[in-house]
Formats: C-alpha cells, sequence, structure tokens
C-alpha cells in the first residue's frame, strides 16, 4: 500500500515548496500538525514496506488475503474490456493479486502514483508477468484532478481499486469527497473496490501503531529527519517520542510526535516553540465498520454491490458501482 501522495525525487517541481509552506502552517498551527503523506520518502516507504511485515500489524496480511481469497468473485466484477485504476498503486502487490484472475480481460492497467520512478520499476515487471497486458502509469496526487489515458477513456468502462486502507488517512468528509472525485474521474457506469480497515478491540489496534521492533516509531520519527534534511531543519530525534493511540470516539488511531520538554527547533526559515508534553498530530487512521463505508460511498454516489471481509472482521474489501445521477429523459 501506499500512501495518498509520495514526495521523493521524483516529486513535482512544486512539491519542496508545497512541503515547506504545509510544515510551516502546519507547526504554527494549534494543535500542531503534519499531513501524513510526508511520511513517504525513500526512507519512509521503506520503513512502511517494513511495517506490513510486523507481526503486530494486521492490516496488509488481512488485505492480501481476502483479495486472494475471492480474487475470483472480483474479477466476476471487472467486466471484459474494462479498464483497471489504481490509486496509490505503489509497488502493485495487491493489484496482481486481481490481474491474476483478470489481466487478460482488461484493455488497460492504470497505475496511479505521485512516486514517478517506483512504479516504472513495477509497470516493467508487470508487463513481463502478464504477457500482452497494457500498462499506463500515471504520475499524480491522487487527491488532485488527473487525466486517463486515453486508452483507459475508450475502454468499455472504468474500475477503480484503492486498497491499503489509504481511505482512512482522510477525515471522513474528505473520504466522501474523494469518493465522488473517483467517481467523476472513472466515469458513466464505473465499479471502484475499495480495502477499509475496521473498528477491532483498543488493544489490537494499539498494538498494531507501537510495534516491539519500534519500527511505527521510526516511521513517525522519520518525519523530523526528513524536515531537517530537507527544509534545513535542527529537530533533536531524542527530544521527541512517537505516541499512537485509539480514540474510540472518533473511531481513528491518532500518531504523534511529543516533545519531551519545552523546546525550540527550526524549520524552512521559522522557529517553532514547543510546551513539554505538546505534540505534533502527524496521522489519523481512521476505522470503518462495513455499514459506516456503505453509507459514506452511498453519499457519494456508489451503491454497494458485494463486500468481503476475514474470519476476524479485521478488515474488509468492498465493490461499489457509480450509481447514474444523468438527469432522467422527458418522456413524450
Ligand atoms: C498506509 C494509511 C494504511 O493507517 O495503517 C501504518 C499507515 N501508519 N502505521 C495505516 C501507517 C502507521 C497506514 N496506511
Amino acid at each position: 500500500m501506499v500512501a495518498l501522495a509520495r514526495t521523493s525525487r521524483s516529486s513535482p517541481p512544486d512539491a519542496n515548496h508545497s512541503f515547506a509552506s504545509d510544515v510551516v502552517r502546519g507547526l504554527h498551527a494549534s494543535p500542531k500538525r503534519l499531513s501524513p503523506k510526508y511520511f513517504y520518502d525513500a526512507t519512509g516507504s521503506q520503513l512502511f514496506e517494513r511495517i506490513t511485515d510486523l507481526p503486530e500489524y494486521y492490516p496488509t496480511r488481512c488485505e492480501m488475503k481476502i483479495l486472494r481469497a475471492h480474487a475470483a468473485d472480483i474479477a466476476k466484477l471487472i467486466p471484459q474490456g474494462a479498464a483497471l485504476v489504481e490509486f496509490g498503486s505503489g509497488s502493485s502487490k495487491k493489484a496482481r493479486i486481481l490481474l491474476n484472475g483478470a489481466a487478460a480481460k482488461l484493455s488497460v492497467y492504470v497505475p496511479v502514483d505521485i512516486c514517478h520512478e517506483m512504479i516504472e520499476e513495477d509497470a516493467a515487471e508487470l508487463r513481463t508477468d502478464f504477457t500482452g497486458l497494457k500498462v499506463l502509469r500515471v504520475t499524480a496526487d491522487i487527491t488532485q484532478d488527473f487525466a486517463l489515458p486515453v486508452e483507459a477513456k475508450g475502454a468499455t468502462l472504468r474500475v477503480g481499486f484503492f486498497p491499503g486502507s489509504t481511505i482512512g488517512n482522510f477525515e471522513p468528509h474528505e473520504a466522501a469527497g474523494f469518493l465522488r472525485h473517483a467517481g467523476k474521474i472513472l466515469g458513466a457506469r464505473a465499479r471502484l473496490i475499495v480495502g477499509a480497515d475496521l473498528i477491532k478491540a483498543t488493544d489490537v489496534l494499539n498494538a498494531a501503531y507501537n510495534d516491539k521492533a519500534g519500527v511505527t516509531a521510526a516511521f513517525n520519527l522519520n518525519l523530523l529527519t526528513r524536515m531537517n534534511r530537507e527544509l534545513g531543519g535542527n529537530f533533536q530525534l531524542d527530544c521527541f517520542e512517537h505516541h499512537a493511540f485509539y480514540n474510540r470516539e472518533r473511531h481513528r488511531v491518532e500518531m504523534h510526535l511529543a516533545s519531551l520538554k519545552r523546546q525550540k527547533a527550526k524549520v524552512a526559515g521559522e522557529t517553532i516553540e514547543f510546551r513539554a508534553g505538546e505534540t505534533i498530530h502527524t496521522e489519523n487512521s481512521y476505522k470503518y465498520s462495513i455499514e459506516k463505508l456503505a453509507a459514506l460511498a452511498r453519499g457519494a454516489g456508489w451503491r454497494t454491490l458485494q463486500g468481503w471481509t476475514d474470519e476476524r472482521k479485521y478488515f474488509a474489501i468492498q465493490v461499489f458501482e457509480l450509481i447514474d445521477e444523468s438527469p432522467p429523459r422527458a418522456v413524450g
């Protein structure tokens, strides 16, 4: 899985500028905050890959297991000649499971990711592994408007794939906005396959974001390293601590970087003051019920076609269909 927007060596030209201005705005705000999309520099992306292998971090394993168990059913919901469009594709590890059963009937697979280099390598491998599959990468921030290649526009219809519970990084109203936006991009009769992490016991959630090996802590603290390197910051890493906990009222895991003392730091030419214990809120990871997700999708123009979960009900894969909202034609 991959974040909403990766910025790295191959970032769009204004990416560093928006990183700087987001940091300045977020660290002057109260409470202090930063977007989780900034986790994914080269180091952060590697750390995230390690997170997906941690014994405590169940989401990736759960999702892969559901996709494998129901690949044939999911493939049935992908019509002949469809284009498969993956939002935030990363390494396309999950799309491969779908492609095993659906590659032959696809007109094109379109992985969309902001990290350009990553998906070129993977696209090449996909073309080798699925002979005859057309793979057309699009480099874009999926939260922004972007154009699909003409091959995808010309397909019988478009099936979106949004795995990894990336949807959980949005505020619920933003998630609805994203789903509506995806409907516009995919167009008439579109389908959308969404992976979402489900509400579950607090101790399971807390453990998943507080692993014993400390990889999630390193992933969180890497934001400070990244600001030091890219924005001339002087954050002292040993003066901040990883804090992650499930907020039951809001159904979300929150990650914070907590200042261990009263201190000042410089970044992007600004001085930022911290009270002892003050935090930078770095991520929300919303957990859904299947009903809440369906309601959210319904409000954004999608009806539920089918869905699956694992035996512990930790994670869900839901398939939606775009509701035809064209005004009815006058009769007579
Ligand atoms: C990539 C958003 C699905 O929320 O679980 C993992 C990111 N953060 N550990 C998540 C993450 C801390 C992850 N998502």
